[in-house]
């Protein structure tokens, strides 16, 4: 048995968060081990507004004494955190021993949500975790906010945004253009760390764009689909091209629902 863990936030709904990931876990046939960091139920009397709630750091150490207590896990997906203590909780804990792999999804929090206590939590965030990534997954909007880039339009602008990405410690940044980059394809740019000293390498995976329309979950199945691809052995050349597969799949099976947004469905 292949295991993979993920510590993440819970989406109310089912399509988003740690849902989304033990749903792609199960369907790439590894065993799913989830830790919970902050619960989101949207409202839907307010738009589907966002209504967060954070988990306390110490129910979150506990999570993680019985998931690393149980199996010998060394493949971790790290997901929605939302607040500083949480950051402090989750670096602590990965730390606390080695893995072969930390893909962060570095979910920065909503814009307007907050706007002071977002800041500090994306601040720590790009303190804390993306130092203990090897694999880190930003969208356009995150890869702006990480890199300092303020336009992301070509394939150049996503490696160099991935390279600036790698300067903040990963050794892998998959830099994820979305329906926000121009042109008919959904582009998505690998750069790796050269670990002979040279120049980072770069590799682009594309594929024609599904609608215009984005799809809830689509950031967490890709980012937990490379984490189960890592789990069972890939490269992580080859897990990103398999994930970007099975999202894509996902993306053109999606699930229509009350919401405004359709979701990712991992069966398809
Ligand atoms: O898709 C980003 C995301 C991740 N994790 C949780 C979420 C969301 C978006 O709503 O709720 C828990």
């Amino acid at each position: 048995m292949r295991f993979a863990y993920v510590i993440a936030g819970s989406e109310a709904t089912g399509g988003a968060g740690l849902q989304a990931d033990l749903k792609t876990f199960q369907q790439l046939g590894v065993y799913g081990i989830g830790t919970i960091t902050c619960i989101v139920a949207f409202d839907p009397k307010r738009d589907w507004a966002h209504r967060f709630h954070a988990v306390a750091p110490d129910v979150i150490a506990e999570q993680f004494e019985a998931a690393t207590a149980s199996q010998d896990l060394d493949t971790v997906k790290i997901g929605m955190l939302g607040t500083p203590a949480t950051i402090d909780a989750v670096a602590t804990a990965i730390r606390s021993k080695t893995w072969r792999h930390v893909v962060l999804d570095p979910v920065l929090i909503c814009k307007g949500q907050e706007p002071g206590a977002a800041l500090n939590t994306d601040n720590a965030l790009k303190a804390q975790m993306l130092p203990l990534a090897t694999v880190v997954t930003p969208n356009n909007f995150e890869a702006q906010a990480l890199s300092g880039l303020t336009r992301l339009e070509t394939v150049e602008d996503l490696a160099e945004a991935g390279r600036r990405v790698l300067a903040l410690g990963p050794a892998a940044a998959v830099v994820k253009g979305g329906v926000d980059f121009p042109g008919p394809d959904a582009v998505d740019v690998l750069v790796q760390r050269d670990p002979a000293g040279g120049e980072p390498t770069v590799e682009v995976f594309s594929v024609p764009k599904i609608g215009q329309e984005r799809v809830s979950g689509a950031g967490c199945t890709f980012a937990s689909a490379v984490t189960a691809e890592l789990a069972k052995g890939a490269t992580v050349s080859d897990a990103v091209r398999l994930a970007k597969e099975f999202v894509t799949r996902g993306i053109a099976s999606r699930v229509a629902g009350r919401t405004p947004f359709d979701t990712v469905w991992q069966g398809s």
